[in-house]
């Protein structure tokens, strides 16, 4: 069953990743005097509402291999598969960082392919999840503003909604949204997770004057030398 407890500790996990995915978009330099309050300032400038993915048009859905835009890129085989789905409008400006990525990835045993994917529904794209799972897939990276699942944790309470990724790890539970105002407000069947999942969300940043093409790429850039042993994680820690 989908409890307070355990729904709180998959919320704050995820809300954990989101402030050390913060910490890492931004330069080295921003993180050697990164400070718990400049990430705890990243967390209260968000208004609530931006988290609908704001440059998130609703449309038609779209996903489509990005080979078919980009020809350096690989497709993935067999074995320990990863889905990388980007922004349509974000493929181009990062694809030699992705072509990195996914030399850096295959290089530790994992083969990956990516898409790029526009519009749709969050129902949509976890169907999508579901059949690359099927096939294989063990964790997903999500780049861009890609549809946000919203649940309705306390209904009663004007706040009581908050987003959660884990309705695209959850692959076989059942998701219910009783009254259909597209916040789930059940969580039942199989509810632990299938797959994992990561979601670099840079449009609700703001960082000098870089753009989100600038922010994802820096990320990755700083992820091919921690992968390479060129850039280590501090010993420190955020808890609370
Ligand atoms: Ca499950
Ligand atoms: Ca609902």
């Amino acid at each position: 069953m989908f409890t307070r407890g355990n729904f709180l500790s998959k919320i704050i996990i995820q809300f954990i990743f989101i402030l050390l995915f913060s910490s890492v978009f931004a330069d080295k330099s921003e993180v050697q005097r990164a400070q718990p309050v400049e990430m705890q300032s990243f967390n209260d400038n968000q208004n609530i509402e931006t988290w609908e993915a704001p440059g998130f048009k609703p449309g038609t859905f779209v996903i489509e291999p990005a080979d078919s835009k980009v020809n350096n890129l690989k497709a993935a085989t067999t074995g320990s598969q990863i889905i990388i789905i980007v922004e349509s409008n974000l493929l181009m400006s990062i694809w030699s960082s992705l072509s990195q990525y996914q030399a850096d990835l295959s290089n530790e045993g994992y083969t990956s392919s990516i898409y790029f994917s526009s519009g749709g529904t969050k129902e949509q794209l976890r169907d999508t999840l579901i059949g690359f799972w099927n096939n294989g897939m063990i964790g997903a990276l999500f780049i861009g503003d890609l549809p946000i699942a919203w649940y309705n944790l306390f209904p009663s309470e004007p706040d009581g909604r908050l987003p959660t990724d884990h309705y695209y790890r959850d692959l076989d539970g059942i998701w219910g949204d009783a009254d259909a105002d597209d916040s789930l407000d059940s969580h039942t069947g199989n509810t632990e997770g299938d797959i994992w999942l990561g979601r670099l969300l840079p449009s609700p940043l703001t960082y000098g004057n870089k753009s989100e093409h600038d922010l994802i790429n820096n990320y990755f850039r700083k992820n091919h030398d921690y992968r390479t042993g060129e850039l280590s994680q501090p010993n420190k820690a955020l808890l609370y």
